[in-house]
């Protein structure tokens, strides 16, 4: 189950995968980082797609089309803003990878690629976060037989390094 996952320095944008999942914030209207750099590069009908989205409260998720980028599908969900832990944030940034992969399911989508989501602006711990989605991914794969590819997207070697150590502390043995 561990051969399923991935994970590689880069950026989320030229993956070749049949989704990628955005860090959007709750009115999918674009931003900056993760979604600022998806609606660059997928080019204005995302945005026009998005906008009849009706918004994305935190911890869900919205598919769209991928337009210009190389991936089908983007999945865009809203991670939460890191209050210091007591607001909810762990549960919260766990909804947002299952229900990303719910979502992804649904579109029979086999290669799926993540970006660290809220830990730019949002702040969020990258150890914690890290963890967390580490630990939804090997959930979901253990009752999942379609997905053939969960690719996390390091935007940096530090956050490459982070992700492997949590991948190893994981999949111990
Ligand atoms: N590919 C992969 N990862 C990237 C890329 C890229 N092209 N660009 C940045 N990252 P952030 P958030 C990393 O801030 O914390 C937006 O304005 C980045 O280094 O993009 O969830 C939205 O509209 C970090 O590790 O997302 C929201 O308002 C990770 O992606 C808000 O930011 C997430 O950083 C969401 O904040």
């Amino acid at each position: 189950m561990k051969a399923r996952i991935k994970i590689v320095e880069g950026d989320i944008t030229k993956q070749d995968v049949d989704a990628i999942v955005n860090a959007a914030n709750t009115s999918l209207l674009g931003g900056g980082g993760v979604d600022g750099a998806i609606h660059r590069a997928a080019g204005p009908e995302l945005l026009e797609e998005t906008r009849q989205l009706g918004g994305c409260p935190t911890g869900e998720a919205k598919a769209s089309k991928g337009y210009r980028l190389p991936a089908r599908w983007v999945i865009h969900t809203v991670g939460p803003v890191w209050h210091g832990g007591n607001r909810n944030e762990d549960t919260l940034l766990a909804n947002c990878y299952k229900n990303s992969f719910q979502v992804a399911a649904e579109l029979g989508v086999k290669t799926m690629a993540f970006p660290s989501i809220s830990t730019g602006v949002y702040r969020f711990p990258l150890e914690r976060a890290a963890k967390i989605a580490m630990s939804e991914t090997k959930h979901f794969l253990e009752h999942n037989d379609t997905m053939e590819e969960v690719r996390f997207v390091c935007f940096g070697e530090e956050v490459k390094k982070t992700y492997e150590e949590i991948f190893s502390r994981v999949f111990k043995g």
